[in-house]
């Protein structure tokens, strides 16, 4: 069985019931530069609008604020930033006390506190998953007040965040300026900060569909959806599913069930199907009443039907043998950093079509709800990553799991286990999130160093990140056929688990050219997957499930990892091709053409 639902909210949909407003734009900024950082609550900052207590710049929201202005310190600033805006509230939701009004952000990165008109309403730690706040009260205090909105955000990440980090004060004055002090980060990639997602106000009646849970199945041709429906308040309740074309093909009015489909249309991926991506449409009535009047809520959830199977050898979607060919990203990009952009998404999707990619892992972290939403409707396989290690609140597996698409979760990418502790921190978190989520594969990326015999039999797919002849033996791409063998041959005797390779790349400057190849130029990258890939292409006939390249798009890191950002892309940062790029499109699309099935437009291999 398989897709399963949020436990508590929803994400935010319009409905006849329904309203949303979203406050994206220019918002007023500030950075507290105080040695303390501390400035803002000392003073508090948001008992009143941010310019009534300094000087403040226009910062878009989502963006990161980091490559938005000229300045360097502020690109690298660590602490505490702080937004704020006026925000107009229709009088209708500050009058109607049957209305409930919501302030949701999407994601900001890491630390956050919210304020309406001074008051706290919200405090989240991750910078991955929204949050929200019910703000009815707040806003109806004083009617005619406007209602302003100030969010404090801070990047400093300890060692128990996710990801972890460190902070070192350098304090020797001969060397360095005072209060000087650095962050350490485990990772390569830029830690961007702001607010990433979408900030949004939406209402609900105040009785309201809180949760939707749904797990798919499907016996010949009847497709089967269990649901649990819960709702604020004791409802009646009219539950449709409604095919693409707004066909009803099932109702009930119990809270839990099993809505039976004849003729199942299956939800398939990207290239295995004429008609990849189909979504029915679960719609949830609820009428509540108070004993004057009558509350009624309208939830609209897609659901795609089908199941999700592994064997020692093999993936079956829908009982069918699935080969990932696809891609690992990052939420980044020019001037917005890690901020949701839609020409971006968009952009990527035909990139990823273009390619024959028919999946992508959200390397290293959830990536925004807009992002798997088109996955779901495109048919784009989902390997779903937490951002890190060490989940302590459970909600954090909570955010993806309607989707479709999301075929396998990740729980950590490249962990250092080898240590007693870590060995059982690891088994304990692939159990809970088993348990979490019963009807998906679960796993974790593994690299090189991993020792082979602690914790991997816990996962369901081996995954496995290699950088043969780049970081080992740099420039001796013989060594690739060699080695790869010995890693899938020692992975799969070991455990009798399919495997994925989960990362494999090397750097090119794009424009940067030698033949013979050498590091760092588009023919060395080249060379190198094309290595890969002969060893793929043997494996596949055996256990080897998938590969996925590090990576889409080169990425900004840190100064002194890279020359300007990681080059591991086969697009550029402006998402051009390098020559690797014409490289992928072909195998994939030849091997979409073995493994799956091309669609009707595609005249394989005239569409390269
Ligand atoms: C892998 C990491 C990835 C890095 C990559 C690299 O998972 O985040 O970007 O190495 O160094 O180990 O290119």
């Amino acid at each position: 069985g398989v897709s399963a639902g949020v436990r508590g909210h929803a994400v935010p949909r319009e409905s006849s019931s329904r309203e949303v407003k979203e406050l994206n734009g220019l918002w007023s900024f500030r950075a507290d530069r105080s040695p303390t950082r501390n400035e803002g609550f000392d003073l508090a900052w948001y008992k009143g609008p941010l310019t009534s207590t300094g000087p403040v710049l226009e910062m878009p929201v989502p963006a990161s604020y980091n490559d938005i202005s000229q300045d360097a310190t502020l690109r690298d600033f660590i602490g505490w930033v702080w937004y704020d805006r006026e925000v107009v509230v229709p009088t209708r939701w500050v009058k109607d006390e049957g209305t409930r009004v919501v302030l949701r952000v999407g994601s900001a990165h890491y630390y956050s506190i919210v304020w309406v008109n001074g008051v706290k309403v919200a405090e989240h730690e991750g910078g991955h998953l929204p949050f929200e706040a019910d703000i009815g009260s707040v806003i109806r205090e004083d009617p005619t007040a406007p209602c302003r909105i100030t969010i404090a955000v801070n990047n400093t990440l300890t060692l128990t965040t996710l990801p972890p980090g460190t902070i070192t004060h350098m304090n020797d004055r001969t060397k360095y300026p005072g209060d000087y002090f650095v962050q350490n980060i485990f990772f390569d990639f830029f830690n961007y900060a702001g607010i990433h997602r979408p900030v949004l106000l939406y209402t609900t009646p105040k009785f309201y569909v809180d949760d939707i849970t749904v797990v798919t199945d499907y016996s010949d041709n009847t497709g089967l959806v269990r649901y649990e429906v819960s709702v604020k308040g004791a409802a009646t309740l009219k539950v449709t599913l409604m095919d693409k074309d707004g066909h009803c093909v099932a109702t009930s009015s119990l809270p839990s069930g099993v809505l039976k489909v004849v003729d199942v249309k299956l939800w398939w991926p990207y290239l295995m199907h004429d008609n990849p991506g189909y979504l029915y449409s679960m719609e949830v009535r609820s009428y509540v009443s108070d004993g004057q009047q009558i509350f009624e809520d309208v939830y609209a959830l897609p659901v795609g039907i089908r199941t999700i199977n592994v064997t020692t050898t093999q993936f079956l979607i829908n009982n069918k043998p699935f080969y990932f060919h696809g891609v690992n990203k990052h939420e980044d990009s020019d001037i917005r950093g890690k901020g949701l952009d839609w020409p971006l998404i968009v952009k990527d999707f035909n990139l990823i079509k273009w390619l024959g990619a028919n999946s992508f892992r959200t390397s290293h972290y959830p990536y925004a709800e807009e992002i798997m939403q088109m996955c779901d409707r495109h048919g784009i396989v989902v390997i779903d990553e937490c951002p890190g290690v060490g989940i302590k609140d459970i909600r954090s597996f909570g955010n993806a799991q309607n989707h479709p698409s999301v075929v396998m979760w990740s729980v950590a990418n490249e962990p250092a286990a080898e240590m007693p502790p870590a060995d059982y921190y690891f088994r304990t978190l692939i159990k809970h999130t088993k348990a979490l989520d019963p009807t998906r594969p679960v796993t974790f990326i593994t690299d090189s160093n991993y020792a082979r015999d602690k914790g991997a039999p816990y996962v369901d797919v081996i995954c496995v990140n290699s950088y043969f002849s780049w970081y080992h033996d740099p420039g001796h791409m013989e060594v690739i056929p060699i080695q790869l063998n010995t890693q899938f041959e020692n992975w799969f005797g070991k455990y009798k688990k399919p495997i994925i390779q989960s990362e494999y790349g090397a750097d090119a400057v794009p424009g940067f050219h030698s033949d013979p190849p050498m590091m760092f130029t588009e023919e060395y990258q080249k060379d190198v997957l094309k290595s890969y890939h002969k060893v793929f292409d043997e494996k596949r006939k055996q256990y080897v499930i998938g590969e996925l390249i590090w990576n889409f798009a080169d990425f900004m890191t840190v100064q002194g990892t890279a020359l300007g950002g990681e080059q591991k892309g086969i697009f550029t940062r402006q998402r051009q091709p390098k020559a690797a790029a014409f490289v992928l499109r072909e195998r994939y699309w030849g091997l979409a053409n073995a493994t799956g099935k091309l669609p009707p437009w595609t005249k394989y291999p005239c569409a390269l």
